[in-house]
């Protein structure tokens, strides 16, 4: 009898160092250089050691990088289309050169691995962007993150796993390749189809996988994502308890729920590709691949970054060398009159079809308003309710910005009065000048410190706002992409509200109420907001309000309305 051949996948990788050499390994890595990872590197590396990445053995090297994100391939030729890669500060590449080995540790300090270091380089950014995304627009949050987050230099090198990242939830659903691979064999399990998700699972989705099941005589691997995921999505927490709801509702024995914590770059085609590799290495033999596969939505010119059904096209590109196979599937919508779900192609003009869109849903989240049960089970709604509470139960920022003598502060202070007029919900006040002699003042006004300065206010607006409380904030806060990553950080734990204070330069210096403008003219005051550094104005604010022609009660008054109708309060 030979060796026990796998039934599918091919060969998988293990990075990871026995039990003795790990221990050695952790030891010697106390002289290494060390690296912290990020939330998203700590995603890539768990990915890479436990072989979801195979054949990847590392982070890549310049010659990887260079072919992947010019031709979707791995300098030896074989199919990858995702850069993974790890990106350092300059500080720190300082430090190192080709043919050292550098520690990376967790948030808490644990060693994870040691990387042999084979490049490091400076990246071109928005070539990676154009190449790999198809767009430099930061509305991708891709690019965004490219642009905004991720560190200046890349780092490339073979990797040796000391200890697997830790996760504290949902131990019993995770699962790595081999694991997964060991199961199925065990389950005799020989065709699987995976089902990759962000969102939360509904009826619909309940309907597409039970048919593509059906259609290929597969059992099913429900594989969602709980690792990063397109700001703004519903935490995996709720979701996972949603599908463990669901998973009550297939038949026995037919359907495995299992947790992929990958860090998606909502990469469109690209993206399904690297899907598909990594269901393959889970042992997966089919992977559903629907419209708008890993879509991040339009970009800022109000046009889709892919098409519906590219994601579908590209796979069928590779389908020769994939080893794993694509069921595409359509749209599932509801047909009132068969009372049933059925792909939307295979509506016609007289089926009255129903479907709610994700946006509508969370409108009918927050608004407090009924969900039907051809939408959903009422045990996930239950679920979704729990921590989607209707939006005047929630918490939320209102985040003024303007120049300064704007007027920011005076209506900020009139709005908190009002608010807590109101009652209902506690309202703090993070104003420009009481940060800055709170919690920023150290800081200084070049670009470097007043994003961390609104970093800083984001932050605390974020934790007072998940807790359910109002933070109104008032700074400057001149630069684009820093209230960006704010209004992301924020809109993860509640609502947010940007509020642009557009009184006119001229007039702010005119009223020139702390006789600041006459001192930067003088030049006294540098970097002075309007005069000799930038204001970026807002493209989407929520509201925009000039002082010339309004009082502060006013403008407070129409601030309020204005929280009313988007139902953050009653
Ligand atoms: S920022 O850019 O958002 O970090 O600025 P912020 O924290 O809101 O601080 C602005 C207040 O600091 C005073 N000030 C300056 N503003 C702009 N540029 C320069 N160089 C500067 N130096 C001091 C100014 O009083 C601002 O207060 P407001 O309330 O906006 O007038």
């Amino acid at each position: 009898m030979g060796a026990f051949k796998e039934p599918h996948g091919g060969e998988l990788k293990n990075l990871y160092l026995d039990a003795d050499s790990a221990s050695r390994e952790k030891l010697a890595a106390k002289d290494y250089p060390s690296w912290d990872l990020t939330e998203r590197q700590l995603c890539d590396i768990e990915l890479l050691l436990n072989g979801a990445f195979s054949p990847l053995e590392g982070f890549l090297g310049r010659a990887d990088y260079d072919s992947v994100v010019e031709s979707m391939r791995l300098s030896s030729g074989i199919l990858w289309p995702m850069p993974i890669t790890l990106d350092v500060s300059e500080a720190f590449a300082e430090t190192i050169k080709t043919g050292d080995r550098v520690a990376l540790r967790d948030l808490e300090g644990v060693v994870i691995a040691t990387l042999d270091v084979s490049d490091v380089w400076s990246p071109d950014k928005v070539r990676e962007a154009e190449a790999v995304y198809g767009s430099n627009d930061q509305v991708h949050p891709a690019v965004h993150y490219l642009h905004n987050a991720a560190n200046p230099v890349y780092v490339g090198g073979r990797l040796r796993g000391v200890e697997e990242p830790t996760h504290y939830d949902f131990k019993h659903l995770r699962d790595g390749p081999a694991e997964l691979r060991e199961r199925f064999r065990k389950l005799g399990w020989r065709k699987v189809v995976a089902f990759q998700t962000r969102n939360p699972m509904h009826r619909a989705h309940q309907e597409l996988t039970l048919r593509a099941a059906r259609n290929v005589e597969a059992n099913l691997l429900i594989h969602p994502v709980v690792g990063m995921t397109k700001p703004g999505d519903v935490d995996h927490f709720t979701r996972v308890r949603c599908y463990e709801h669901l998973l009550n509702r297939y038949p026995e024995q037919t359907t495995m729920l299992s947790l992929l914590p990958l860090a998606m770059r909502m990469g469109g085609p690209r993206e399904a590709l690297w899907h598909a590799i990594i269901r393959k290495n889970f042992g997966c033999t089919h992977l559903i691949v629907g419209r708008d596969h890993a879509g991040p939505g339009k970009d800022s010119k109000g046009n889709d970054f892919y098409g519906p059904y590219d994601a579908q096209e590209l796979l069928k590109e590779h389908a020769d060398e994939l080893d794993i196979t694509m069921v595409p599937f359509q749209l599932m919508v509801f047909a009132e009159n068969r009372a049933q779900y059925i792909p939307i192609d295979e509506s016609t003009d007289d089926d009255r079809v129903l479907n709610i869109s994700g946006t509508e849903l969370r409108r009918r989240l927050a608004e407090g308003l009924d969900i039907p049960e051809w939408f959903s089970f009422p045990e996930v709604v239950d679920e979704l309710r729990r921590t989607h509470p209707p939006r005047h139960k929630q918490g939320f920022t209102v985040f003024f910005t303007g120049l300064s003598g704007s007027g920011k502060s005076t209506i900020a202070n009139a709005l908190m009065v009002k608010l807590m007029e109101a009652g209902g919900r506690p309202v703090s006040l993070l104003d420009g000048d009481i940060v800055r002699k709170n919690l920023s003042s150290e800081l200084g006004f070049s670009k470097e410190h007043r994003d961390l300065n609104i970093t800083r206010i984001g932050y605390v607006a974020s934790e007072i706002t998940k807790n359910g409380g109002i933070a109104i904030c008032a700074p400057i806060a001149p630069y684009a992409a820093t209230r960006r990553t704010v209004r992301d950080m924020i809109g993860r734990a509640g609502g947010f509200v940007e509020i642009h204070v557009a009184t006119p330069l001229e007039v702010c210096e005119e009223r020139d109420r702390k006789g600041l403008y006459a001192k930067a003219r003088a030049g006294i005051i540098k970097e002075f907001t309007g005069i000799s550094d930038p204001y970026e104005v807002p493209e989407n604010a929520e509201m925009v309000i000039d002082t010339v022609d309004i009082t502060p009660d006013l403008a407070a008054h129409r601030i309020l309305v204005k929280l009313e109708a988007m139902g953050f309060i009653r």
